[in-house]
């Protein structure tokens, strides 16, 4: 006889602008979950998930799960561990930070480190943060991903880059401005097929042939981290021919004169052409088809812009440039046109209520979470750091400089405390080793960063062995350390509850987008914010600057010493403005992530490890002969920082002086044990304090090894 199934609805937590729907079946008589699909009336996500989480059951159920409490037997690197109790691991963790706490070093020598392994509101940031707002812990500045792009928005528009996704059908050029988005965001890429049906082109500006570059009308191979250059060459060639949409400058925007006299003045087609590599001829016609997209293609023009562009030392600031672009043609104005960055600054929210900042106390330092390896070598201002929790990351891996970071972990000062899913190359460096649960088995709420849909995440299966949530960790710390019941003893669906009755949020009127929308509507299924159908954001001005309109020209940026109009802020690592530099690391070095990762995540995984194949570098056959490189070849890769070891793929996937080699593997399945991270800088952008992963000069030479005859 067959069983019914439970059903259950969730979300995918992981780091990705879809945050799909999930529908997970349960079988009532073992508990185990046996299906999980993507949710069929998502209106964005629409039943369809990447081949990551499709086969998610994998991860959920993988023998190499943590299921108990750990303490460190061997050495630091080392993952040797022996099982202990949640009391003990409690009691351990409380001793060490209140001994810290009253120390001459203060509680500022305890770090969290935290980024968004989940992106869920609970799980991502809510009694972690009190907890260690509480404590007097440092302060993290979040910056691995997204605050140089963050910061460059806010300068010119007040917020992040949005439009409603759903919109993008309307768009008619869509311009895939350092964005691999068929791959880091699949569900949009529809919608941007959906366009083309239509008659929209697809245009991909990306230094590298991604899958995104392959599959559009047109690739723009531009040189890494010259952007701002090329945005501002499109500026002077709309001013030139007089395409600017002057009703929009006049109305809604503070600085087009100022702006039109810096491109006219300094960014000849012929100036941009040698600073992005691109032919004066492309820069015009791009220059002609984007600010002509109405006249020629019959809709207005839409620049999905992405992380990849911000992750150089110009970062900031070539957002901050972009995003003036649709203000010069007016697309703004027009549903599906304008740019879109994220959409997470639409959610309103109650943050303040779930992390309570008013319990930092006054002069807390903060530490940029890019500078792991500085901080960890006591190279920042304050007391050393002598405590790290770190949960929702993997920064033995994902953080610039590695090699720096490890010889921080190692250190036998240092008490480091991992909460994870699995023993990921952080987890070998824990003093104290903590079972985390997966999505399936926990609650949880969530907003987007791709579309407008706010959800909530059932916990479909019990937690295996002694996995817990961080909420309920952070209540078992928080007991231990006799902090005030009355801010930790709350459960996560009031938690949930107080969040969803937030006022922020850039909506449409201010803080209405959860208006009659309650926890119980969102565990039935995705619910729309209160936000009108092809939302257009800025279609009047309304942009939340100082100003209330566009600001191609920012007083607050002159005030703070920068320049108050859009420029171009070469990478820090740049051929043109190094020589001396690029004379030993002559090669521009890009690693984004493989498809079948999620940046670290899942390639511990058989099925996506092997997908994934091995470590590569591709590089162009006029870099690989000089160096005897040929095709499959085994070669090294280095720089002053560090090296690793990868396969040469030769060919035009990249162009000269540019290599891309895919990530971000655990240091455990690389040749060498150290991934692309080991020559990436700590260096930060211009704006937002982001990091620099693409901005990095290497060189590759062929991988002799020490046995070879
Ligand atoms: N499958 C998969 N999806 C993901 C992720 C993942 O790891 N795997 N990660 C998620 C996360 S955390 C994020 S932040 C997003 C990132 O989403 P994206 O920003 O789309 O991802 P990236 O692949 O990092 O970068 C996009 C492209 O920028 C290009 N690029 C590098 N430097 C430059 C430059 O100077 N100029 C221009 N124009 N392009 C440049 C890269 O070659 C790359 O193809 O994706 C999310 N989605
Ligand atoms: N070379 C290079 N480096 C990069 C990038 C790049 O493109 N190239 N991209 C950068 C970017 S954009 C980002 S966003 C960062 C991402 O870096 P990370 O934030 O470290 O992301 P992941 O590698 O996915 O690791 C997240 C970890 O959180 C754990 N986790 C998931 N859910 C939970 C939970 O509920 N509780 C706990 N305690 N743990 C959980 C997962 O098991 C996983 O090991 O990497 C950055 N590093
Ligand atoms: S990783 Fe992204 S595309 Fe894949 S299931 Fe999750 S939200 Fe959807
Ligand atoms: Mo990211």
């Amino acid at each position: 006889m067959k069983r019914e199934l439970q059903t259950v609805r969730g979300v995918c937590p992981h780091d990705c602008p879809d945050t799909c729907g999930l529908v997970v079946r349960v079988d009532p008589a073992t508990g185990r979950a046996v299906d999980l699909r993507g949710d069929p009336d998502h209106p964005f996500t629409r039943g369809f998930l990447c081949q990551k989480v499709a086969n998610y059951l994998d991860r959920v159920y993988h023998p190499d799960r943590l299921l108990y409490p750990q303490r460190r037997i061997g050495r630091k690197g080392e993952g040797r561990f022996e099982r202990i109790t949640w009391a003990d691991a409690t009691r351990e963790i409380a001793t060490r930070f209140r001994r810290i706490a009253a120390s001459p070093d203060g509680p500022q020598a305890i770090l969290p480190y935290s980024y968004a392994g989940t992106m869920g509101k609970l799980m991502y940031g809510s009694l972690d943060r009190r907890f260690f707002h509480r404590l007097g812990a440092s302060l993290l500045d979040r910056t691995i991903c997204a605050s140089a792009g963050s910061a460059g928005c806010d300068v010119t528009l007040g917020t992040r880059a949005m439009i409603d996704p759903e919109a993008a059908i309307h768009a008619r050029y869509i311009v895939n401005w350092g964005s691999n988005t068929a791959v880091t965001n699949t569900h949009f890429w529809k919608v941007e097929f959906e366009a083309r049906k239509r008659g929209a082109r697809i245009v991909t500006i990306d230094p590298y042939k991604s899958s995104t570059a392959a599959k559009s009308d047109w690739w723009l191979p531009i040189r890494p981290g010259s952007d701002a250059a090329l945005a501002l060459g499109v500026m002077h060639i709309l001013f030139r021919e007089g395409w600017q949409d002057q009703d929009y400058l006049d109305r809604y925007c503070v600085g087009g004169g100022q702006l039109r006299d810096r491109v006219l003045g300094e960014f000849s087609p012929s100036t941009v052409a040698r600073i992005t590599g691109l032919e004066v001829a492309d820069i015009e016609r791009f220059a002609r088809e984007y600010g002509r997209s109405q006249a020629l293609f019959g809709g207005p023009a839409l620049i999905r812009l992405n992380y990849g562009l911000q992750r150089h030392g110009g970062g900031g600031t070539a957002v901050r440039t972009i995003v003036c672009l649709p203000a010069l043609t007016g697309d703004w104005r027009h549903s599906g046109g304008g740019a879109l960055l994220s959409t997470s600054k639409a959610y309103p929210f109650d943050d303040a209520y779930l992390t309570r900042p008013d319990l930092i106390r006054p002069g807390t330092r903060t530490i940029n979470m890019t500078q792991l390896a500085e901080a960890l070598h006591g190279e920042l201002p304050g007391p050393p750091v002598r405590a790290m929790y770190v949960y929702n990351c993997n920064p033995a891996a994902v953080c610039p400089d590695q090699s720096r970071v490890l010889s921080g972990l190692r250190r036998d000062d240092l008490f480091t405390v991992v909460h994870e899913q699995f023993q990921t190359d952080t987890a070998d460096y824990a003093d104290i080793l903590l079972p985390a649960t997966t999505q399936l088995e926990h609650f949880d709420i969530h907003g987007s960063y791709g579309h407008l849909y706010v959800q909530a995440n059932n916990p479909a299966i019990a937690p295996p062995g002694e996995a817990k949530p961080n909420t309920e960790v952070f209540r078992l710390l928080a007991r231990e350390m006799g902090f005030e019941p009355e801010l930790f003893e709350i459960s996560d669906e009031t938690l949930a509850a107080g969040a969803m009755r937030g006022t922020g949020g850039y909506g449409y009127p201010q803080g209405a987008a959860f208006d009659d929308i309650s926890l119980d509507d969102i565990k039935a299924g995705p619910v729309r914010m209160n936000l009108p159908k092809n939302w257009a954001p800025f279609a009047e001005g309304n942009f939340p600057t100082p100003s209330g309109k566009c600001e191609l020209y920012s007083e607050r940026e002159g005030r703070a010493g920068r320049d108050p109009l859009p420029h171009y802020a070469p990478p820090h690592e740049d051929p043109q403005t190094r020589p001396e530099l690029a004379a030993k690391y002559p090669l521009q070095m890009i690693c984004p992530p493989a498809p079948s990762f999620l940046n670290s995540s899942f390639v511990n995984v058989d099925v996506h490890r092997k997908k994934a194949g091995q470590v590569t570098v591709e590089i162009h056959p006029l870099d690989a002969t000089p160096r005897g490189i040929t095709d499959g070849q085994a070669v090294i890769v280095f720089n002053d920082r560090g090296r690793f070891r990868a396969t040469a793929l030769v060919g035009e996937t990249v162009k000269p002086g540019v290599v891309v080699t895919l990530g971000i593997w655990w240091n455990r399945y690389t040749a060498d044990g150290a991934n692309c991270n080991t020559t990436t800088s700590t260096a930060l952008t211009d704006l937002g304090g982001g990091a620099t992963f693409f901005d990095n000069l290497v060189e590759v030479a062929v991988y002799e090894t020490a046995s070879e005859t």
